[in-house]
């Protein structure tokens, strides 16, 4: 049956509240949790990916998990240990013992940041396409703590049967701010086709798919994402041509647009808490 009651987690992020907008529609019931307490959500459970127990009572009952929450931006390594590395593996333990099904599980662009950017004329011939199976090349810790999620959730699908859909998620924001993004960006409303596509389809194991929108100037391969039934309706183009007008193209002599992750590559935003 499909899943109704979903916990999701980091529901005060940024993606997280783009998704409390947007995935009720789709028929779940959510439950939300976050370290810090959700706006206007008095029900909300605020807890750390620290505190296993909370975390078991947190996903008791619920028929899948979103896993939004953790350190976002690049941090020293104790912080990215902390609630990433140990606090998935948590989360995963909670979901473990429960007996929950499925977690959609929030991977970036940034495991998989230090593959050269695909070049060619756009767009982009299938042939050129960063395939979903490219090695991990972590662009950070914060990169580092994607690829071990991943690897996590193949674990606890290959031991345990507990599936789970890693997205490397592009840029989640509602307008794509750089040129960069023109590739990467993934509109709000495609992220909540893409999120219920990755609870409902049947059989996924451990999948990995890449998030964004059917972007004209995309740098990925869609395909395991379209096999979930994935159907990205956005495109960024409409804003190409403020955002060239302030930028211009990616120069290929420029090391912050070498890489797929960017500016994570040479000078990575770090996390301000
Ligand atoms: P965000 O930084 O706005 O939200 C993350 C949330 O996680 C925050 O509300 C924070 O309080 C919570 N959190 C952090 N550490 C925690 C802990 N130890 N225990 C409990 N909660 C904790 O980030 P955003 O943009 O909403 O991203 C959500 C997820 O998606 C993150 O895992 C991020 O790495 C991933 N992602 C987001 C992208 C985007 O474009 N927004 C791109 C690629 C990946
Ligand atoms: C990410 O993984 C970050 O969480 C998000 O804030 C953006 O910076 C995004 O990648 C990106 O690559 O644009």
């Amino acid at each position: 049956p499909a899943p109704r009651t979903v916990l999701l987690t980091g529901a005060a992020g940024g993606l997280g509240t783009l998704m409390r907008d947007l995935l009720p529609a789709y028929g779940y019931d959510l439950r939300l949790l976050d370290a810090r307490p959700v706006e206007g959500e008095p029900g909300a459970i605020t807890a750390d990916l620290g505190d296993l127990a909370a975390l078991r009572e947190a996903v008791r009952g619920v028929d899948a998990i979103v896993h939004l929450a953790g350190i976002s931006l690049e941090a020293p390594f104790e912080k990215i240990l902390r609630s990433n590395i140990e606090g998935t593996y948590h989360l995963y333990e909670a979901a473990r013992e429960e007996g929950v099904g499925r977690v959609v599980f929030a991977s970036s662009n940034h495991a998989v940041g230090f593959t050269p950017r695909p070049r060619g004329a756009t767009p982009l011939s299938d042939s050129a396409l960063i395939p979903i199976d490219t090695p991990h090349r972590p662009d950070t810790f914060y990169g580092l703590s994607k690829s071990f999620g991943e690897d996590l959730a193949q674990l606890y699908w290959d031991l345990h049967g507990l599936e789970t859909v890693s997205v490397r998620i592009g840029s989640c924001f509602p307008e794509p701010t750089s040129v960069r993004m023109l590739s990467v960006w993934m509109s709000p409303e495609d992220g909540a086709r893409l999120f219920h596509a990755a609870l409902t389809a049947e059989d996924v194991g451990h999948s990995v798919v890449y998030g964004s929108s059917a972007n004209t100037r995309l740098w990925w391969d869609l395909t395991s994402a379209r096999a979930l039934g994935y159907d990205p309706r956005d495109n960024s183009e409409s804003f190409a041509p403020k955002l060239l007008a302030a930028e211009g193209e990616l120069d290929d002599t420029n090391p912050d647009h070498a890489h797929l992750g960017g500016h994570f590559c040479t000078n990575p935003p770090i996390w301000p808490f």
